[in-house]
């Protein structure tokens, strides 16, 4: 009965524990105009449970006093992928239509944007096409900090446990055709306005099972060896 109880608590305790976020860092001032502050990204972290994916982003303004940025999220996790020019979606791998291009397909996609009631649409490549599979609301608590949270659910990403995508984040303006300003996963200078962009997808991340989950499959093994003991 000690025991039950003990792994009542352990089971619970299991159960409630968060993931640790992966970071990733970019350079402060890697942009074209080193007074777009709001647009200079210093770092994401990314972590996960058995349903959804967590996203932050910090940029090096206070977004919630200067709000028009807009946020680029591209995923690659396999095979195939939109790409920019003939191929995918011509004339951008995306279907906000900014002016990146990757050498790598991207297979989802999220944008969001921070000003009104704030929103973001996340989309997967069905080879064709970009299907929208989810609206959400970005958590705006911290942006006078110039950090905001997304929570996403892998299957509006087209994700499950155990994938690893590579992936970059970029900030852009609200017009079509705006290139990424400054893009995460890399220190390069993008050449601004006007012009285009062009990300490495240099990050990646794997989905990993929800620390409960583990958790839980060890003490079940826990049980299960006791019970043949
Ligand atoms: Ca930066
Ligand atoms: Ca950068």
């Amino acid at each position: 009965m000690k025991i039950r109880t003990l792994s009542g608590a352990l089971l619970l305790a299991a159960a409630t524990s968060v993931a640790t976020a992966d970071f990733y860092g970019d350079a402060t001032g890697d942009i074209f105009d080193g007074g777009l502050t709001n647009l200079d990204i210093l770092g994401a972290e990314i972590s996960n449970d058995a349903d959804n994916l967590y996203i932050s982003v910090t940029t090096n303004g206070d977004v919630a006093a200067t709000n028009w940025g807009k946020y680029l999220f591209f995923f690659d996790s396999g095979d195939g992928g939109a790409l920019s020019g003939p191929f995918g979606n011509d004339p951008y791998n995306n279907p906000w239509n900014r002016n990146v291009s990757a050498a790598a397909g991207i297979d989802a996609f999220m944008g969001s944007w921070i000003d009104g009631d704030g929103g973001a649409l996340a989309y997967t490549w069905n080879g064709g096409g970009f299907d929208e599979n989810a609206f959400l609301t970005p958590d705006r608590t911290d942006a006078a900090m110039g950090t905001v949270r997304w929570t996403v659910s892998l299957s509006a990403l087209g994700l499950a446990i155990g994938d690893t995508f590579s992936f970059d984040i970029g900030t852009t303006g609200g017009g079509d055709g705006d290139p990424a300003i400054d893009l995460l996963s890399t220190t390069d200078i993008q050449p601004g306005w006007g012009n285009g962009s062009t990300s490495p997808m240099g990050y990646s991340y794997t989905v990993v099972p929800a620390p409960g989950v583990l958790a839980l499959a060890g003490l079940a093994g826990l049980a299960s060896r006791r019970r043949r003991a």
